[in-house]
């Protein structure tokens, strides 16, 4: 479809008042603007959907959110985020809407998308999961030999891979122990052997999740377990047994040989990126209940109403855009540190790197017409303290402008000793460093020596956000997922760019199906690739024999 021009970024008055004030206030120091305002720790923070959002360590003032804010509107923000919320076709490339909200939306509400309702359609999948998901849990489902299964195995790659490990790793705690959980992702057969290397067949039963069903790695990976499976229980029978999908195509998986009694379905509105709260998180309500899941859908939700509601200043998905989009394309900071305070939220930034990374990393705007700016960062991460003893180093002292998201909760999931104030001691401590550093001054008065002072003196100066929640439960990781969903999307409609398409990962794709056969082939095939790739395929096939 095509769009309808929109006035280039640049030339908005919003932008261009933005540059100027940039030129006005870009060099002033944290130390400046908190010694300017005994309240700006208190002030520049918003409480919203059981989040405590500090953004005082920002290099802003309240004018710079009021003209990020006058941006945001500019670029029609509020009517885009009703056009998403309404389901409309706003994946333009693709056609489709993109209404994961509807996904969390409350039973007996409505969420219309080509003049329906889609909720009952929502409830009535997530019923089925829950009957499943109970008499996984209650030893109830049986594999084809009578034993009770004991492992889930879920196959799935991106989108129906990284919410659902990370979603499992985060509430791990919630998860019924008696159960293995295990993922396979990677094409690389390694992957799968390691995650079945202990595991008996009877008692497993993998989830293959794919909502295309046609994806070269899930599908070669669901191969293989079939394979592993029937080698074993030696009975074709048993697949009904010991596999189950998540999919939107019925035809395909009936095809794989699974009962589509045992499939799950979902829509082609819900992005994979998006999906991690449809039935793609069949694995993590088997893990957590049914109870669990809806408290993290209601989590979810929270965030879904105060992202429509509330307005740009005090609204937290649209803050944090607006603030990416200040470092990003004011300061040209190239990359965002997401940094969890909190070991169950270990695979959270990968999680977001393909949330934010595949939405953002696009270089022409909807209209189709290349961008002249920076559009999505580099999001990169890992829990803290970890991380301080590695990659901190060049956040505090190196020659990048790295803004970082502090993510932590003032109770632990396991009370031990002094560990969670430590902890909280460290994560605080760490934005206060970045933010007001150590003076060459304050060193001389401390004795160090001359030639030292360079080395230890931290500059400061380098933002964050800390984000304070109660604890690290099913409803406060669904508010989180969707802050950093509706954050992505705030973004996409400042940069102008389509955030639900991913075109930029078929290329490889395609050349791969082209080069597979080539390296298969039993005589030597005539290789029509760029030099270095022809060499690199004859090379190959010389040394696998
Ligand atoms: C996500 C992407 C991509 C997708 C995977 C798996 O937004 O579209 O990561 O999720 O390629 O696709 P299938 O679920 O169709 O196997």
């Amino acid at each position: 479809m095509q769009q309808k021009i929109k006035t280039p970024l640049k030339f908005l008055p919003q932008w261009k008042a933005l540059e100027a004030h940039h030129m006005k206030i870009g060099r002033t120091h944290l130390r400046d603007f908190f010694a300017a305002d005994n309240g700006r720790g208190e002030e520049m923070t918003v409480e919203a959907a059981g989040i405590y959002f500090d953004y005082s360590k920002h290099r802003v003032k309240t004018e710079t959110i009021k003209l990020l804010a006058g941006l945001a509107d500019a670029s029609g923000l509020r009517a885009s985020i009703e056009a998403m919320f309404t389901g409309k076709r706003i994946n333009v490339t693709e056609g489709r809407a993109a209404l994961h909200i509807a996904l969390r939306a409350p039973k007996g509400s409505s969420v219309m998308m080509d003049g329906e309702n889609v909720v009952p359609k929502v409830h009535e999948v997530l019923e089925k999961m829950e009957a499943f998901a109970d008499r996984v849990r209650a030893g109830g489902w049986t594999g084809h030999t009578g034993k009770t299964i004991k492992n889930i195995v879920n196959i799935g790659i991106g989108g129906s891979d990284l919410g659902p490990v990370m979603a499992y790793e985060a509430l791990r705690n919630y998860s019924q122990r008696g159960l293995t959980f295990r993922f396979v992702s990677n094409i690389d057969g390694t992957d799968f052997a390691e995650a079945v290397v202990d595991l008996d067949p009877a008692e497993t039963l993998f989830i293959v999740a794919s909502k295309t069903f046609t994806t070269q790695e899930t599908m070669t990976n669901a191969g293989t377990a079939r394979d592993w499976a029937l080698a074993r229980l030696k009975d074709k029978e048993a697949i009904a047994k010991h596999f189950v999908a998540v999919s939107t195509n019925a035809a395909k998986v009936s095809e794989f040989g699974i009962d589509t009694a045992n499939m799950f379905g979902f829509w082609d509105w819900v992005g994979g990126r998006y999906s991690m709260f449809s039935a793609i998180g069949l694995s993590t309500m088997i893990a957590i209940g049914p109870e669990n899941f809806r408290a993290m859908l209601d989590g979810a939700r929270e965030m879904d109403e105060h992202y429509r509601t509330a307005p740009f200043e005090k609204n937290l998905p649209v803050l944090m855009g607006m603030l990416g989009v200040w470092y990003n394309n004011f300061f040209d900071a190239q990359s965002i540190a997401v940094l969890p305070y909190e070991q169950y939220l270990k695979r959270f930034p990968a999680y977001l790197q393909q949330l934010t990374m595949e939405s953002n990393g696009k270089r022409v705007t909807l209209e189709g017409r290349p961008v002249d700016y920076q559009t999505g960062q580099v999001y990169w991460g890992e829990p803290g303290t970890n991380g301080q003893h590695s990659f901190y180093q060049l956040i505090h002292q190196g020659t990048k402008l790295i803004p970082c998201d502090f993510i932590a909760f003032s109770k632990p999931v396991h009370k031990l000793g002094r560990h969670h104030d430590l902890l909280m001691a460290n994560v605080f401590a760490q934005a206060s460093a970045l933010a007001f550093g150590k003076t060459a001054e304050e060193l001389k008065k401390e004795g160090v020596k001359d030639w030292l002072i360079p080395h230890k003196t931290f500059e400061g100066n380098r933002p964050s956000t800390t984000m304070l929640l109660d604890e690290l439960t099913p409803a406060a990781l669904g508010r989180l997922v969707a802050l950093y969903e509706h954050c992505v999307f705030t973004q996409s409609a400042i940069w102008q760019v389509g955030p639900f398409d991913q075109w930029g990962v078929e290329l490889g794709k395609a050349l791969a199906g082209r080069i597979a056969p080539e390296l298969e082939a039993k005589d030597e095939p005539k290789l029509a690739h760029d030099s270095s790739t022809n060499a690199l395929i004859r090379r190959y096939r010389a040394a696998k024999g």
